[in-house]
């Protein structure tokens, strides 16, 4: 499929053009890369302000027939995934295109076995395993709607998630292993069911020799299951526009929002932007470490990859076991060329000493890529020139679980890269920025910062929240009518490079002065014995309101606590502001998260507030018990 990569950031400026001048043609002229069953009769029906955006209608179509069928001729035998396990003893698993092919047929005709058909809500609440992958390929091939469920979250909120979009089936493991620590899913999965009338069906993949306690008439084995089916599964014939499955992302309400991606659109944004941005070769091994549970993973381990022929590394482990050179040790042995992860583990990572990264052979690697946060300009220079070996691009790639793909991303050893910088918008993508009033700020040679807003649609643009409507319209295209409204900020230079600051909704008016606490964060980040720091606003008497950091310092700082709280405050001033300079720093040992990465501030506003009595359901963090650490010394 290389046959959709730019060559040359000339030719990437003509696609631009194009992508905005004649949309249509644009789209068209890649969709014709696929594998249709029919046609579409037109590209693109949009109209915001209903919102209503509708992509190749009239097309039907099977995704799984282009990340599997289509490959068959050509690559069936070269390796679609290889499997990294957790324990590092246990053998990785090499699975080729028709041997997935194989697989997600089979498993196809275990869920029609048990009463799925088209249409149908299936939640995949499983580990980093290949039968993940193929569960999800499976829905897919039926025209099941898989709604995945990161295997983190707490009973409570995958038993919301399923009734939520009403799934009719589970699929789960019994046991896995992250690290040191046993989960033990099916338990969880058991404990939510309690609260979950619509399942009918659930299938588990045993993935440890543990007893499992199963439900009769209920629960199955993903095994046995397989024995009582055919192997052959024709594709569904899709509508373009149907839903292919459904992703939780947390809203500024406790509700989640079940954002709902289409069938052709996305299938032709994740593959169209995965092929672009990474550039690919033939014998290339590109690693993603997100988890599935979430966008990245759905668009850039499984779909874009499979659907351009990619081999995709999938790894069921944690970056710290059985150390912190762990990263680093799959790619010397898989020979990774690709490899995308998160700015929140490049932290975490540069934190510990730099031997674990150099005992390894990192000579395969070519292209790096970053996603989920603004990466900071230290973490950017450790991770270009400790695993880059400043001979890597890098892409930051800005993009959204509401976005489906990238959409302001450099395009790898194309476009000029800048620190910091998501630099410009692929094809088809059109940011504006947009001030306060929602006048937009024209590109001029002056840089600018606003809002960064969207006004005009892309393929795999989510169509609505699943269940709720209005709400899709009200969070997105609400407050700017017309555009689509990201819920981000951002810088723009001179030649049009963008740079996101974070969310515009982490605003903090002190004495009447509106300050961004991405801008402070920044500064703070930029201090040599800080790995990373979160800002918030809490309540004063005398400025309104006034700023609190919470900070992690590097294990090796020798400075005293305070001395670090005058350098950082020294630091803000000379870079910010002396009206920024916060009010109480904290020293914590880590910052609560989300499974993605990113710092959850909702909590930390409540620490601060001395609020901290009702936080919510705080299970869905990645490390619920640094909650406590952090209320008790809170100053
Ligand atoms: C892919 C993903 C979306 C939010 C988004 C931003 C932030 C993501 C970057 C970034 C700066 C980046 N989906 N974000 N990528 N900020 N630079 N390269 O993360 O739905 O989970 O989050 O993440 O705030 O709005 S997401």
């Amino acid at each position: 499929m290389s046959a959709l990569q730019i060559n040359s950031f000339k030719e990437y400026k003509e696609k631009y053009e194009k992508s905005v001048t004649d949309p249509e043609s644009f789209w068209s002229d890649i969709a014709d890369h696929f594998h249709w069953k029919k046609k579409w009769d037109s590209v693109l029906e949009w109209d915001f302000s209903k919102p209503e955006i509708k992509w190749f209608q009239g097309a039907k179509l099977n995704i799984t027939e282009n990340c599997l069928d289509r490959h068959l001729d050509t690559i069936g035998n070269k390796t679609a995934i290889i499997w990294e396990p957790n324990d590092p003893d246990e053998e990785s698993r090499h699975i080729t295109y028709r041997q997935l092919f194989v697989k997600v047929s089979r498993f196809a005709n275990v869920l029609k076995n048990n009463g799925i058909e088209k249409g149908d809500r299936v939640c995949l609440y499983m580990p980093m395993i290949p039968e993940l992958a193929i569960a999800m390929l499976a829905c897919a091939r039926i025209g099941a709607v898989h709604s995945i469920v990161f295997a983190g979250f707490s009973s409570s909120a995958l038993a919301s998630r399923i009734n939520d979009s009403q799934c009719k089936m589970l699929i789960t493991a019994n046991e896995v292993y992250r690290g040191t620590k046993p989960i033990n899913l099916k338990a969880v999965c058991d404990q939510a069911l309690e609260q979950t009338p619509s399942v009918e069906k659930v299938i588990v993949y045993r993935r440890t020799v543990e007893p499992t306690d199963m439900t009769e008439g209920r629960d199955a084995f993903w095994f046995d299951e397989l024995q009582k089916v055919e192997k052959d599964c024709p594709a569904e014939e899709m509508d373009a526009e149907d839903m292919l499955f459904i992703l939780y992302t947390s809203g500024s309400t406790g509700k989640p929002k079940g954002m709902v991606h289409s069938t052709a659109g996305y299938m032709v944004g994740a593959t169209y932007s995965f092929e672009n941005v990474f550039q690919c070769k033939q014998d290339d091994i590109y690693w993603c470490t997100a988890d599935i549970g979430w966008i990245t993973g759905h668009s850039y381990i499984i779909y874009g990859p499979l659907c351009a022929g990619a081999t995709t590394v999938m790894f069921e482990g944690v970056p710290s076991y059985p150390d912190y050179g762990r990263f680093w040790e799959i790619v010397a042995k898989l020979k990774v060329t690709h490899f995308y992860t998160a700015p929140t583990a490049i932290r975490a990572l540069a934190k510990h000493p730099l031997s674990l990264v150099d005992q390894h052979d990192l000579s395969s690697l070519k292209v790096l890529g970053t996603v989920g946060e603004p990466i900071n300009e230290e973490a950017w220079h450790w991770y270009n020139d400790n695993i880059g070996k400043t001979k890597c691009p890098i892409v930051d790639t800005w993009w959204q679980t509401e976005t489906g793909a990238m959409m302001i991303s450099p395009i790898a050893g194309i476009t000029p890269t800048r620190p910091t910088f998501a630099t410009l918008p692929l094809p088809g993508v059109q940011p504006v920025l947009m001030d306060e009033h929602g006048n937009e700020i024209p590109q001029a040679l002056e840089p600018a910062e606003g809002r960064l807003v969207m006004k005009a649609p892309w393929p795999s643009i989510a169509r609505t929240i699943y269940g709720d409507h209005q709400r899709y319209k009200d969070t997105y295209f609400s407050t700017y009518p017309g555009n689509y409204f990201t819920g981000d900020g951002a810088y723009r230079d001179a030649s049009g490079n963008y740079r996101i600051t974070g969310r515009v909704d982490d605003v903090v008016i002190v004495s009447g002065h509106n300050l961004g606490t991405a801008p402070i964060e920044n500064a703070i980040d930029e201090h040599a014995e800080i790995v990373e720091c979160a800002v918030v606003g809490f309540p004063h008497d005398i400025k309104g309101n006034a700023l609190y950091a919470f900070v992690t310092k590097y294990d090796e700082s020798k400075k005293s606590d305070d001395d670090l709280r005058k350098e950082i405050n020294n630091l803000i001033a000379s870079t910010v502001g002396a009206i920024a300079k916060l009010d109480k720093i904290q020293f914590v040992s880590g910052l609560p998260k989300t499974r993605s990465g990113k710092i959850m501030r909702r909590i930390l506003r409540k620490i601060a507030s001395q609020d901290a009595e009702n936080l919510g359901d705080i299970s869905t963090l990645l490390n619920p018990d640094i909650v406590e650490e952090i209320k008790s010394g809170a100053l």
